[in-house]
């Protein structure tokens, strides 16, 4: 299950969003300091072919969130104590860009990119601690033999000391294929994939649409402009009161606000992407359905998702693009026109192609 963890300092909004994302009001789950929730990854292609094979079942891809919930516990040494925490795929920082003198902020004035930096320093110190301890260890290895691979991963956190050093999130060194899996063992904070949350305050909520608006007033420009960042603007008191409406109010009031999703749905997509997840989609009277896979999966393994059965007995995948199928409205349409294509094992699969695997039973 993918994993996003939620973090940042005390009262920014990181429970309430939390709630609002994930089905932990019905279910809650986890041990101890943390809760997990899973939500369901908005897909608007999933709704529109739902309404065409109105299906039994609609099944959406999802994705598991995780929340503080032992007080006193925030930033860097909670992602580093907390078990369950560190081992995040991606970590979501919810940043207070709200006023209100009923919650205290505890650095006692609100200033969003002061506390983004705030956070990334404690990331950064985190991984600077864990990279020296390993590099010292490594110093007696060393000594006793040379191997390559010792010397390459010498190497390498040699480069990440600098970085992290010169206050360089690991995240920003663009790290790739061997590099990443050298250092993965290690769970550096600095190098998972960052979405920031800007909670904005109701006055500011027009900017909601817009990131670089709610950059702009927030003063948090400079820092997003930065490599590897990633951000959502919303405002977590108005998602409340969009939650408690019924669905076409929802709709009528976010089109009002120039909206075409909630905050809360941005949050989930833009985590999605961000851990370099896309979808598939099957089709059927039975079930409509999104299935998770990384970006570049073949079409061998993307039928693995679905049952080792059919990955096993994989004959050819019947492919064909959403908006093409969408163009034509029905599969028979689709295969009249050749739009419907035999793909073999290597294929690589395409956001929201709707596959349909062939395979010896
Ligand atoms: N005014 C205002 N209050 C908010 C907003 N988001 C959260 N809060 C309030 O801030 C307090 C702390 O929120 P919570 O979600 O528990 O923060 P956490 O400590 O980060 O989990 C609660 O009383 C929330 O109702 C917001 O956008 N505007
Ligand atoms: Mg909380």
């Amino acid at each position: 299950m993918l994993h996003a963890a939620l973090i940042g300092f005390p009262s920014t909004g990181k429970s309430t969003l939390f709630q609002l994302m994930t089905s932990a009001k019905d279910a809650p789950r986890g041990k101890g300091d943390t809760a997990i929730g899973i939500s369901k990854v908005p897909d608007l292609r999933l709704d529109q072919l739902t309404a065409i094979f109105n299906p039994k079942k609609r099944v959406p891809a999802t994705i598991e969130f995780t929340d503080i919930v032992a007080p006193g516990r925030t930033g860097a040494a909670a992602l580093v104590d907390v078990a369950g925490y560190k081992n995040a795929d991606a970590l979501v920082h919810v940043v207070r860009a709200f006023r209100d003198p009923a919650v205290p902020h505890p650095s006692g004035s609100v200033d969003p990119a002061r506390d983004a930096q705030a956070m990334d320093d404690e990331l950064i110190l985190a991984d600077l601690g864990v990279v020296e301890r390993r590099l010292e260890r490594m110093e007696k290895d060393l000594k006793r033999g040379k191997s390559p691979e010792l010397e390459k991963e010498n190497g390498l956190l040699g480069t990440c000391r600098t970085a992290l050093e010169n206050g360089q999130p690991l995240r920003a060194m663009g790290l790739a294929g061997d590099d990443l899996r050298r250092l993965r063992g290690f769970q550096l904070l600095s190098a998972k994939p960052l979405l920031v949350v800007i909670n904005l305050d109701e006055g500011n909520a027009d900017a909601a649409g817009s990131v670089d608006a709610a950059a702009e007033r927030t003063g948090m420009k400079a820092f997003l402009a930065r490599e590897g960042m990633r951000a959502v603007a919303l405002c977590a008191k108005i998602e409340l009161e969009i939650a408690a409406l019924e669905p076409a109010d929802a709709e009528a009031f976010l089109r009002d606000m120039g909206l075409s999703e909630s905050g809360l749905d941005r949050v989930i997509a833009a985590s999605y992407d961000l851990l370099g997840y896309m979808s598939f989609l099957t089709v059927g009277e039975d079930e409509c359905r999104a299935w998770s896979i990384r970006r570049g999966t073949s079409a061998l393994d993307a039928a693995g998702e679905i049952h080792s059965d059919i990955q096993r007995g994989f004959i050819r995948a019947e492919v064909v693009g959403y908006d093409a199928f969408m163009a034509r409205g029905s599969m028979a349409a689709c295969r009249d026109s050749g739009e419907l294509r035999l793909e073999g094992k290597d294929y690589l699969v395409q956001d929201g192609d709707i596959i349909n695997f062939r395979h010896a039973t």
